[in-house]
């Protein structure tokens, strides 16, 4: 799963990227800070308790395992390959890139141009990171108040984006056209296909964009006589099904809360999520928890001082902390990891199984516990989570075993949030 931070300069795609990720990057007040992308890990809370409590509830039941107040890992048994599990909270990773800033006219070269859009290419989301506080303008320059709002940048950058995948389209397209001439109606998905794959394009993809002009321009004719409008509006909606866009309503510490009312509902619309965010808040209390000072998981904005805080904190770095916390408290949506979730839980609909090699000890060959947590598109059948583990698996399939019920299930068995899976194999 890849999600891509984008937005016009200096708005905090960095700080964001390193208040998830804890890279540390560049973050400075003024634009394309960031030039060559930063790729990173973001470790994302599943939403419900990983299905090592099952096992324990199971294992204590039993009488095989005790309760322990002393435990570290607050009753967690798994032993993850990726990520880590305590107190049952399961983190999966999510492959986040930060890339330039981009500012209009960038599909015509302004700017850093649309060279790193292509760094884009194959992110199954984006989050776009406006600037709610005003206080810079549509480039990125610092100019205090009277900036861009949060709606020009959300307009303008679905406009680059738009413009970006016309531009790929049509510099094939008279020969795309011929195409069609020669082979009929069928070519179209097919060259558009050719176009389109280095972005990620698949056919789903292609297919929204050709009815999509169908649908509004019913007169159109063949596509050798399509224009400008035709093809924008085929880019507009390859990019929607591609690019589901949400927005991190960013520098919210400095904004009051009409500021992003408006966009929430277009955002809304258009089938992504808005969330008001302080990435420099969050990555203010991710450092004092990295330091030790601090005890705060993400997507919390609650914390507690610990025993070396105690020590090491003075009165006003304190009151700062909790100022933080309190204004994270007062937003609705979770802050960054919140947006995450929305957009892997709800807009992706990715559901969380754990692919075992022994059903009834829920192990793998090594014994580890419940060692993969793997996301898949709601709808992923066991053969195709066999796909997701290796490709040999799913070539191989023979059958799958539900792991809870012990029942064995085929082929087109439709994966379930929490599924624990036992994958049959030729070998
Ligand atoms: N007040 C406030 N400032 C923020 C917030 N997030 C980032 N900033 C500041 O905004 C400036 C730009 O942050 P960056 O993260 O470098 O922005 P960027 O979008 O990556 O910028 P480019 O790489 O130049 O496109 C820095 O001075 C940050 O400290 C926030 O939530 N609130
Ligand atoms: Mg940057």
């Amino acid at each position: 799963m890849r999600i891509g931070l984008v937005g016009k300069p200096n708005v905090g795609k960095s700080t964001a990227f390193s208040a998830l990720t804890e890279n540390p990057v560049e973050i400075a007040n003024y634009p394309f800070t960031t030039i060559e992308p930063n790729v990173g890990i973001a470790w994302l809370p599943l939403r419900e308790d990983c299905a090592c409590s099952k096992l324990r509830i199971r294992k204590e039941n039993e009488g095989r395992m005790e309760n322990n107040d002393e435990d570290p890992r607050k009753g967690s048994i798994c032993n993850p390959n990726t990520g880590s599990c305590t107190g049952f909270k399961r983190l999966v990773p999510i492959t986040l890139i930060d890339v330039a800033g981009l500012v209009p006219g960038a599909h015509e070269g302004r700017g850093r141009g649309n060279q790193f859009l292509s760094d884009l290419a194959r992110c199954d989301a984006l989050i776009q990171v406006v600037d709610t506080s005003g206080s810079t303008d549509i480039e990125g320059n610092p100019i205090g108040s009277d900036g861009s709002t949060p709606i020009e940048e959300y307009n303008f950058l679905l406009r680059e984006l738009d413009s970006w995948i016309k531009g790929i389209i049509s510099s094939g397209w008279q020969r795309g056209a011929r195409r069609v001439q020669s082979e009929g109606e069928k070519a179209l998905p097919l060259y558009l296909l050719d176009q389109l794959t280095g972005i990620g394009a698949k056919e789903i993809h292609v297919m929204a964009g050709i009815n999509a002009v169908n649908e509004k321009f019913p007169d159109s004719g063949v596509p050798w006589n399509w224009g400008d409008e035709e093809l924008y509006t085929i880019s507009s909606s390859i990019r929607a099904a591609l690019f589901p866009i949400s927005i991190a309503a960013n520098k919210a510490d400095r904004a009051s809360l009409e500021t992003w009312a408006d966009l929430t509902k277009l955002v809304n619309e258009n089938g992504g999520v808005l969330v008001p965010t302080s990435a420099e808040a969050e990555l203010a209390l991710r450092r004092a928890s990295r330091a030790g000072l601090i005890l705060h998981s993400p997507g919390n904005s609650n914390f507690e001082i610990t025993e070396q805080g105690n020590a090491k904190l003075s009165n006003p770095q304190r009151k700062g902390l909790k100022n933080i916390s309190n204004s994270l408290n007062s937003w609705e949506g979770g802050g960054l990891i919140g947006l995450l979730s929305e957009i892997v839980f709800d807009i992706l609909e990715r559901r969380v199984s754990y692919p075992v090699q022994d059903e009834t000890h829920w192990i793998d060959g090594e014994g580890n516990i419940l060692p993969d947590a793997i996301l898949v598109p709601e709808g992923t059948t066991a053969k195709g989570l066999a796909y997701a583990v290796h490709s040999d698996l799913g070539d191989g399939f023979i059958r799958a075993i539900d792991a809870i019920s012990s029942r064995v299930i085929g082929a087109d068995y439709e994966i379930k949030n929490g599924d624990i899976i036992r994958i049959h194999a030729k070998s």
